[in-house]
Order: structure tokens, then C-alpha cells, then sequence
């Protein structure tokens, strides 16, 4: 069900106030060219056999050019078709031309320069999720790459291994352009964790988990209730199979759904071990029966195939949607790699000296139109900075929203990860764990999380990661100071 404030949102609403007018531009025409979908258009669940393709894994991106310690990439956005179902051709918004964006594997302390150009016919912009990156290359709502232009993003990767992914964060279209495919995966591998041995290689593979819902003719349906994304991708392809042998995999599972959490768990008695989260690798191995992922939230986890015969077939499920992936087990591999029962400690933060409260919410005017989203009760305001943090402060921020009870949000804080401290008073739950930027909860939870501000100067967000929400202003902005 749809609960944006407790509001039910009218499908036809939807266009005209998710992408305001800009310079007389016909708000109703749908990205970068694509054919628009009825907006009376009705959502349809394709009938596809399940387990009959095989899940993809998105091609590394080759730099165009390395020097000493960096190298340059190039990415192309650009609207194409792409068969999500069998036999029908979807039009989607691409990195590169497919569906399935390539991945960028980047090394800490080198670093990654990418050029950005802009084939569609409005402005779009790319930030890399979770990275420690200079303002003036994060993906600013404002900071566009207009028509037919290009510009160069300049990512440090001073941070330690992570699985960080990008996508679009242009104000107004973010959560349209992201559900029609502007976003991928961004590895950062650090050489500290060479040492632990953990599955590399071939044996590790970032699958990106989202929803999605088709219209009659097969388009994508965006100006719906997210509730109605009731189909499942991973790696873009509905109930993929995937051959595995029986060994470890490291999967870095990315939850790139615009509204959604993730309840996932494996049959067969299979276990998740996770040994990252959003912002690397936790201090040690959690053996889990489910993994929660909500929207933005990246885990790594190792399953080791090892204890089922060849010829098995493990299903990952998610508890609302049902099996989203088959893992085939069709032969055997030599298996070398372990998973360490110490990972890596989490960085010691310095007692936190700034407390801050950050609130969540929905206006939702006079029950006509679309609600307005807020941030301690205003809408983002890209000429008024919210609060201002002094450079190497630690701080403490309770996050919670007034909406009505059981509106789910999750806060993402740009630039640094954090801490959960607490959620409800009471210890974490196993979600919270390690380094975090993105946190779900619901309205009538409170999170308390510790963050320190390092580095680097200038204006960052922070907003819900329901990308409608910030889409529809649920966005504030920081500025670093010396
Ligand atoms: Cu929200």
C-alpha cells in the first residue's frame, strides 16, 4: 500500500507534480525521449517463466586511458530498448547503452576520474552513492549535465573497500531517471582486505535488487503507486537463474529499488554470512537466516555452495515478492578463499560534540495534489543551507519522522558513513550493523547515528532514499565549514 503521509496518491496527479515545469517544458513527457506510457495506463504482471534466463553479471567498465593513480572512464547515458521480458522490447534510460549498467571496480587510494555525457533530451547528473567525494563532484541536485554536454567526475576513493553504487540525483527527475535504469555498481577494493582470502574473482558478483512495474505494451510504469512494482529484477532480469559452482561466492547485494525493503532469505537450509555493509566490511561475519535490505543499503554476504551436491538449486526469496533467484549448483571448483572470523575493526569515531535532530515528513497541503516533502519542516531550498558542520566534528543525529506511524523512510546521509548508535533507545538491529550512509525505519521509530565530517568543505545532502520522497522535496543540505 501506498502511505506517503498516510495519503493515497492519485495516479494522475502524479505526473504534473513529481516533474514540476521547467522553461515551458511539457512536464508530462516522460525522460529523454522515451515513448510515454498512458498516464491512465494500468500496471500489468508479465507472465514470464521463472528460471528460465540466466542472471547477467553488468561487464567491469574498461578505462579509456590509466596514469600512475588514476584512471578514466567513460559513460554515455542514453535512452535504449531492452528485453526485461521475453520477447518484448522496454525503453529504458541506459549508462552505456544497456539496461544493466557496467560496473566500475575502483581501488582505494587510486583515483577514478568519469566523463559523463548526456545523450537524452534533459538534464540529468550522476552521484556516486556512499563515496567520500569533493562537493563539487558529488552529484549536487542542481549541478547538471545539460543536452549533448559532458563533464568529469573526479572520485578520490580514499576510503577503505566498499560496495558504493551510482545513479542519477538530478532534483525532480532522480527517482524517474534512476527507475529507468540510471544506476550501477562502484567497487571499491582496498588491498588491506587481500590478506583475509575472501571469495575474488569470478566468485565475486554484484547483483542489484529492484522492483519494477510494466504497463500493458511493456513499458515501464513510473507514475504508479511503487506499491504496484511487484516484479523483482536482479541484475534487470525477472526470476533469473545462475550457475554456481559448489565453492564460495562473495555477492554484494545492492538494493537499487527506488521504495522498497528487502526480506531476503535462502531455502534448502542455505545461510547468508554477511561480511560488509553499506560502507565495508563489518568487524566479523554474521551468519543470518534473512538479510533486511532497504532501499540504497549495499551487503555483502559469502555463500558457500560447498554443502550442496551438484545438480542442487538454491532459491533466494524475498518474503513479500516471493523467489527473485535460482542458484544452480552444476559443478565443482577448487575453493582456496575463507571467510576470516575477524574482518576489520570499525574506525573508532571521537565522542560526538554537535547533537542535531533531523525529522522526516510529509506536508500534505489540502489533500488535493501531491504532498510536499520536508526535512524539520521545509522542503529542500538548494538557497538556504540547513545546517552548517564544522570540519572534523563528530556528531550525533536522532533521525525520526512525524508522519503517521508505520511511514517507511530511510535517511541517507551524503559524503561520510555513520553509526548506528542506537534505534529506539535500544541496541541496533542486525541491519545497522557497520558502516552505514543509508538507514531505514518507519515513522515512530527514532535512529541515533554518529558520524564524523572529514576532509573535505562545501554544500552536501541529506534526505530520504525514497527517492519520491526527496524527488518531492524530503531533502536538506549541509555545508562544511573550516
Ligand atoms: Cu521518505
Amino acid at each position: 500500500m501506498l502511505t506517503l503521509g498516510g495519503l493515497s496518491l492519485g495516479v494522475v496527479a502524479m505526473p504534473q507534480l513529481l516533474r514540476p515545469s521547467k522553461g515551458g517544458t511539457d512536464a508530462t513527457v516522460p525522460a529523454g525521449g522515451i515513448a510515454p506510457a498512458a498516464q491512465t495506463a494500468v500496471g500489468v504482471r508479465p507472465q514470464v517463466a521463472a528460471f528460465t534466463r540466466a542472471m547477467p553479471v553488468a561487464p567491469v567498465l574498461a578505462p579509456v586511458a590509466s596514469g600512475s593513480n588514476c584512471d578514466v572512464y567513460q559513460l554515455a547515458v542514453q535512452a535504449a530498448t531492452e528485453e526485461i521480458i521475453p520477447g518484448v522490447q522496454t525503453p529504458v534510460l541506459t549508462y552505456g547503452g544497456k539496461f544493466l549498467a557496467p560496473t566500475i571496480r575502483a581501488k582505494t587510494g587510486r583515483r577514478t576520474l568519469v566523463s559523463v555525457t548526456n545523450n537524452l533530451t534533459e538534464p540529468v547528473n550522476t552521484h556516486l552513492h556512499g563515496g567520500h567525494t569533493a562537493a563539487a563532484m558529488d552529484g549536487y541536485p542542481m549541478d547538471l549535465v545539460q543536452p549533448g554536454n559532458s563533464r568529469m567526475y573526479d572520485y578520490g576513493n580514499g576510503q577503505q573497500g566498499a560496495t558504493l553504487w551510482y545513479h542519477d540525483h538530478s532534483h525532480h527527475t532522480e527517482a524517474e531517471h534512476t527507475f529507468r535504469g540510471l544506476h550501477g555498481a562502484y567497487i571499491i577494493e582496498d588491498p588491506a582486505e587481500q590478506s583475509l582470502n575472501l571469495p575474488s574473482g569470478a566468485y565475486d558478483v554484484p547483483i542489484l535488487l529492484r522492483d519494477v512495474e510494466f504497463d500493458a505494451d511493456g513499458n515501464l510504469l513510473f507514475f504508479d503507486d511503487p506499491a504496484n512494482r511487484t516484479t523483482v529484477l536482479a541484475n534487470g532480469v525477472p526470476q533469473p537463474y545462475f550457475q554456481v559452482a559448489a565453492r564460495k561466492y562473495r555477492f554484494r547485494l545492492i538494493c537499487s529499488a527506488n521504495e522498497r525493503v528487502f526480506k531476503l532469505s535462502l531455502n534448502n537450509n542455505g545461510k547468508l554470512v554477511q561480511i560488509g555493509s553499506d560502507g565495508g566490511l563489518l568487524p566479523a561475519p554474521v551468519r543470518l537466516d534473512q538479510l533486511v535490505l532497504g532501499s540504497a543499503e549495499r551487503a555483502d554476504v559469502v555463500i558457500d555452495f560447498s554443502s550442496f551436491p551438484v545438480g542442487s538449486q538454491v532459491v533466494l526469496s524475498d518474503a513479500a515478492a516471493g523467489p527473485i533467484l535460482r542458484f544452480d549448483v552444476t559443478r565443482t571448483a577448487p575453493d582456496s578463499s575463507r571467510v576470516p572470523n575477524t574482518l576489520r575493526a570499525l574506525p573508532v569515531l571521537p565522542a560526538g560534540t554537535v547533537q542535531r535532530s533531523v525529522d522526516l515528513s510529509f506536508d500534505p497541503g489540502d489533500g488535493t495534489g501531491m504532498p510536499t516533502g520536508l526535512v524539520n519542516g521545509k522542503t529542500f531550498d538548494e538557497n538556504r543551507v540547513d545546517i552548517k558542520v564544522k570540519r572534523g566534528d563528530t556528531e550525533i543525529w536522532t533521525v525520526t519522522s512525524s508522519d503517521p506511524p508505520g511511514t517507511p523512510h530511510t535517511f541517507h546521509l551524503h559524503l561520510v558513513q555513520f553509526q548506528v548508535l542506537e534505534r529506539n533507545g535500544k541496541a541496533p538491529l542486525p541491519e545497522d550493523r557497520g558502516l552505514k550512509d543509508t538507514v531505514g525505519f518507519v515513522a515512530g521509530e527514532t535512529i541515533k547515528l554518529k558520524a564524523r565530517f572529514t576532509d573535505e568543505l562545501g554544500k552536501y545532502v541529506y534526505h530520504c532514499h525514497y527517492l519520491e520522497h526527496s524527488q518531492l522535496g524530503m531533502m536538506a543540505q549541509l555545508e562544511i565549514v573550516p
